[in-house]
């Protein structure tokens, strides 16, 4: 069931981040909204966040609905799953794609850690050594315990949650691509481990409104003012 008046997606507008992880599930379910940034300018964000009243929000991901003004990813996603049946209803269920949510925003802080391991407000290149040694364990030791957490945790109905997509599929579908983006190599030379992984990703993309989104230009490229950021000397076999 799709709300009358669009949604409000206050996110950055050049980079997917993690604003890409709510864009997924609005677009998979034909939720409409408005991707406030892209229509306005990162400037509006800034201004928007500043001029929030009742609940206010930390940071962007930030999504304004039905009177709402929802922040943190994983909490957006908690609702849209409840509001729009992208997670199951039952406490077990619901409480089961939070966790995997949880658990992807924990790998999502630690890539962004491999380039940024001091602060966020310096420069890559002031960090560049830092950076060198925390990609190593990333991709040495991070990245393989997470998907082969994942790959047990996927259930039996060609899902992580159920038979049906829910926004932990979404989800680990962004996880993947921005792993196989950052990481090239690494991923490449993990090869096939993961293949419950890997046919979630393949179904996630296959979705008919996913295909739709994923040729449209409204998806975002992974580029190097993101999260999931290319530099080879930080990639690795
Ligand atoms: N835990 C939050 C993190 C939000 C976050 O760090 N957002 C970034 C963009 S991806 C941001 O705008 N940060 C500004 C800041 O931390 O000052 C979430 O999952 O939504």
């Amino acid at each position: 069931m799709t709300s009358p008046i669009p949604y409000d997606l206050w996110y950055w507008s050049g980079i997917p981040g993690r604003g890409e992880f709510v864009r997924l599930p609005l677009e998979a379910a034909g939720i409409a909204y408005r991707d406030r940034a892209r229509e306005e300018g990162d400037e509006a964000v800034l201004r928007h966040l500043e001029r929030m009243g009742a609940y206010p929000a930390f940071a962007v991901p930030l999504l304004e609905a039905e009177g709402l003004a929802i922040a943190q990813t994983a909490n957006i996603l908690l609702w849209l799953g409840e509001r729009h049946g992208l997670a199951p209803a039952d406490t077990a269920g619901r409480l089961w794609a939070h966790q995997l949510q949880l658990t992807v925003a924990d790998v999502v802080a630690e890539a962004h850690a491999t380039h940024h391991p001091i602060a966020a407000s310096l420069y890559y290149a002031d960090q560049k050594l830092e950076a060198e040694r925390a990609a190593a364990c990333f991709r040495n030791e991070r990245i393989a315990a997470f998907l082969d957490y994942f790959e047990r945790a996927a259930g039996s109905g060609g899902w992580l949650v159920g038979e049906h997509w829910t926004y932990a599929d979404t989800s680990l579908f962004q996880l993947v691509e921005g792993l196989r983006y950052a990481f090239p190599q690494r991923m490449a030379a993990l090869g096939g481990r993961w293949p419950k992984v890997a046919a979630i990703a393949r179904r996630v993309a296959s979705l008919p409104r996913l295909q739709e989104y994923l040729a449209s230009g409204r998806r975002l490229a992974f580029n190097e003012q993101g999260i999931f950021r290319h530099y080879p000397e930080l990639d690795g076999p």
